[in-house]
């Protein structure tokens, strides 16, 4: 069942960030879509949610030195 989920990543700034956070989601099994919004520092992802958990995506992010906003 494909779910979707907008997170708030602190930290981006330019396109190398866009392209390493989308990379790096785009990498998990289940994930179907990744759209950085530099602008509003907002990543939007669309996954199934019987292959994958949100927790899954916000610890690639952090492990490209992003953070997690609220
Ligand atoms: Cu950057």
């Amino acid at each position: 069942m494909v779910d979707r989920v907008t997170l708030n990543v602190e930290g981006m700034s330019c396109g190398h960030c866009v392209k390493a956070i989308e990379n790096s989601v785009t990498a998990i099994s289940g994930v179907d879509n990744v759209q950085v919004q530099l602008d509003s520092g907002t990543v939007n992802v669309e996954f199934n949610k019987d292959a994958v958990e949100v927790e899954h995506i916000t610890n690639a992010i952090e492990e490209q030195g992003y953070t997690i906003g609220n």
